[in-house]
């Protein structure tokens, strides 16, 4: 059994790939919430629905977030009403941001309610929030302080960032189902997700963190960067804005002893000696998973690691 840390595309990418790769062995997705959201009272869980619809195969393959043959009459109306409409939710996708609020107001969990939503995707692997605590990123900008959302999409994470906050992670606890995964999987892989807004909520729940030092040598992580650019998202200026160098070896530095061993792209192979420097074994392979030679090559990387 291998839990997977998983922030959006990138993780919904690689479990997909694992899944169909890697068949001998049983996945489970930890995934980041501090990017959900409450808007026209309804829950919305990003990282959560992206997990799911891909390993679906429903998602939207082409804006990497939603569903795939979604139309927009909904949004178009609220656009017209003066509503909330930049943050757009498809007709299709609304009805999973109902289901999901109707089940948190009778009593059940996010936990359940992903599990639920998981089983009627027929999605064949456990997709757990990390903790069905209220946690909320928060970015200080040049504009202020903005919410996730806010910064990522409404103002398509352009503002430059000098703080991140990850509101209610220390005081959120993990759920049991989680620190199970935890704790007795075989092999812990970190996604090539954003280090700082997508994996950085994960490791801020109290005992997350803890519990993987504790096995360094069984969790590994491919890096998100490819010669210091990410393929999506703002990985990239935001590792630079924060202070850490935007490559391989800053995000594995960032990491530092969490991490035993990295997958890293062809391009970075110039950065195996430096990362060796912080006392982890490194794999060099063709790392983006849009190419399906590359993403093969990445599948039996990870495969001769797990065996
Ligand atoms: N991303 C956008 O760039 N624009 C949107 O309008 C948008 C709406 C949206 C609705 C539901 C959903 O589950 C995701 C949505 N996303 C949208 C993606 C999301 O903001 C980010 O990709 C993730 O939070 C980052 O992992």
């Amino acid at each position: 059994v291998i839990t997977v840390l998983c922030g959006g595309v990138g993780a919904a990418r690689l479990l997909s790939l694992l899944q169909r790769e890697a068949t001998d062995f049983e996945f489970t997705a930890v995934v980041n919430v501090a990017d959900d959201l409450v808007l026209h009272g309804l829950t919305i869980c990003p990282d959560l629905d992206t997990v799911t619809y891909t390993l679906a195969k429903i998602n939207n393959e082409v804006m990497g977030w939603g569903l795939v043959d979604e139309t927009w009459r909904v949004n178009k109306e609220l656009d017209k009403l003066g509503g909330q409409a930049w943050f757009q939710l498809g007709d299709r996708d609304l009805a999973t941001h109902l289901y999901r609020t109707q089940r948190l107001a009778e009593g059940a969990t996010k936990t359940e309610v992903a599990g639920e939503l998981a089983a009627q995707h027929q999605v064949g692997l456990p997709i757990l929030p990390v903790s069905d605590d209220h946690i909320a990123t928060y970015l200080e900008t040049d504009l202020g302080e903005l919410s996730f959302q806010e910064y990522f999409v409404k103002h398509r994470h352009g503002v430059p960032v000098s703080k991140i906050t990850f509101r209610g992670a220390e005081v959120a606890t993990p759920t049991k189902e989680v620190l199970t995964a935890l704790s007795t999987s075989e092999h812990i892989i970190i996604a090539p997700s954003n280090p700082l807004l997508s994996i950085a909520p994960i490791l801020a729940v109290p005992g997350i963190t803890d519990l993987l030092k504790a096995r360094r040598q069984s969790i590994a992580a491919i890096s998100p960067l490819i010669g210091g650019r990410a393929l999506k998202g703002p990985a990239d200026h935001l590792m630079s804005e924060l202070g850490f160098e935007s490559s391989s070896y800053g995000v594995a530095a960032y990491y530092g002893d969490l991490v035993g061993h990295w997958f890293i792209d062809e391009v970075d192979s110039d950065q195996v000696v430096r990362i060796e420097g912080l006392g982890a074994t490194v794999t060099v392979l063709p790392t983006i998973m849009a190419e399906p030679t590359s993403a093969s090559a990445l599948a039996q990387g990870i495969l001769s690691w797990l065996n």
